[in-house]
C-alpha cells in the first residue's frame, strides 16, 4: 500500500456519514493523508467534526464554505493558505438542484432552477480550483463527481444531468489550463449510491435493482470503491491522467 504521508487535500461536501465525500475522506485517512474539510454553513460545523473525531487520524482544520459566495471561497483558501501553506488536492463532492426539478418534464425547469443548479454543481469547481490553485505550489490533483446523466439521459436526473455536461466540460478545459502547472483535473463518475442527495428520489429502490440485474459486476457501487477510485487519483500512481472521468459504477456506462 503507497502513502500519502505529509500530503494535504480538502475534501468539500461530507453531509453526514453516508456522504461520498466520507468514502473519500476514510481511504485519504487511511493512507496517512492530512484532511481538510469544508462544510457549506455554520450549523454544519458541529456534524462534520463529530465525524472527523472517527477518522485515525487527526484533522483539525473545518472550515465554512459555501460555494455560491465568491468571498466565502476566498476566505476559506485564503485561511487554509495560512493555516497550511500548501496543499496537493482538493476533492470537489457538491452538487444542488431544486427537488422539484429532479422529477417531471425536463421543459418544466425554471430559469432561476436551471442556474441555481448550475452555479452549486458546476461552476463551483472552476471557483474553487481559481482559488485552490495558488495553495498547489508543488502540482496538485482535483478530483470532482459526475453522474452519468450527464452524458445521457437518464429518467428525472433532468437539471442535473445539463449541470454535471457542464461539470464534465469544466474538468476537460481546468485540466487543459492547470495542466502546465501539473495540477491535474479529473472526475469520477459514480453509480447511484443512497446518500442525504439521493433521499426523496421515489424509485431510488428500483435504480439500485436494475444496476444489481444489468451491471456488469452484478452488484451497486459503494462510498469503499469511490473512495478508493479517488485516493487512486491523488496519488502518484495516476501521475500520467488528467481530464477524465473514470466510471466507478459497475461498469454500468457500457450498456
Ligand atoms: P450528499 O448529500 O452527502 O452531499 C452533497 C453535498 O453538497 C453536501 O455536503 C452539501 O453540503 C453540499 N452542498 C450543497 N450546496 C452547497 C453549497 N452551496 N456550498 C457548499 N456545499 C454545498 O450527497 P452525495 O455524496 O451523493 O453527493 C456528492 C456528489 O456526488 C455530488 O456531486 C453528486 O452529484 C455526486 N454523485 C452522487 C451519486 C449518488 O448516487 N449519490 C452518483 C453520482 C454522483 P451541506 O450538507 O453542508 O449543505
Ligand atoms: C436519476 C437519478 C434520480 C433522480 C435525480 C436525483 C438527483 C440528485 C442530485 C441532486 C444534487 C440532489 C439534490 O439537490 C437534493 C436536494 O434538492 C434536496 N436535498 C437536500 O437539500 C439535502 C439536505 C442536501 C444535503 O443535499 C444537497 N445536495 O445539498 C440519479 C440517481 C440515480 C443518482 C444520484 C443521486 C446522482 C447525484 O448526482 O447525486
Amino acid at each position: 500500500m503507497f502513502t500519502l504521508e505529509g500530503k494535504t487535500f480538502v475534501i468539500m461536501g461530507v453531509a453526514n456519514k453516508r456522504s461520498i465525500a466520507w468514502g473519500i475522506a476514510q481511504s485519504l485517512d487511511k493512507a496517512g493523508a492530512n484532511l481538510i474539510f469544508t462544510y457549506a454553513g455554520q450549523r454544519f460545523e458541529k456534524p462534520v467534526r463529530d465525524l472527523v473525531e472517527t477518522l485515525e487520524g487527526k484533522h483539525d482544520l473545518l472550515l465554512p464554505c459555501d460555494v455560491t459566495n465568491d468571498e466565502d471561497v476566498k476566505a476559506c483558501f485564503d485561511e487554509i493558505g495560512k493555516r497550511v501553506g500548501k496543499i496537493d488536492g482538493l476533492a470537489h463532492c457538491i452538487a444542488f438542484a431544486k427537488t422539484e426539478e429532479l422529477s417531471g418534464n425536463f421543459s418544466d425547469t425554471s430559469r432561476e432552477g436551471f442556474l441555481l443548479a448550475h452555479n452549486i454543481s458546476s461552476f463551483s469547481l472552476t471557483v474553487v480550483a481559481k482559488h485552490a490553485k495558488p495553495l498547489m505550489t508543488e502540482g496538485g490533483s482535483i478530483v470532482t463527481l459526475t453522474y452519468l446523466g450527464g452524458e445521457r439521459v437518464v429518467p428525472n436526473y433532468n437539471i442535473m444531468g445539463v449541470a454535471k455536461a457542464s461539470l464534465d466540460m469544466s474538468v476537460r478545459y481546468l485540466a487543459n489550463d492547470l495542466g502546465q502547472h501539473n495540477i491535474r483535473v479529473n472526475a469520477i463518475s459514480a453509480g447511484p449510491i443512497r446518500t442525504l442527495s439521493a433521499k426523496g428520489v421515489s424509485d431510488f429502490n428500483s435504480v439500485l435493482k436494475e444496476i444489481e440485474e444489468r451491471a456488469p459486476l452484478r452488484r451497486n457501487t459503494t462510498q469503499e470503491e469511490v473512495g478508493d477510485t479517488a485516493l487512486f487519483l491523488f496519488s502518484h500512481l495516476s501521475r500520467g491522467i488528467t481530464g477524465e472521468t473514470i466510471h466507478c459504477d459497475s461498469g454500468y456506462h457500457i450498456l
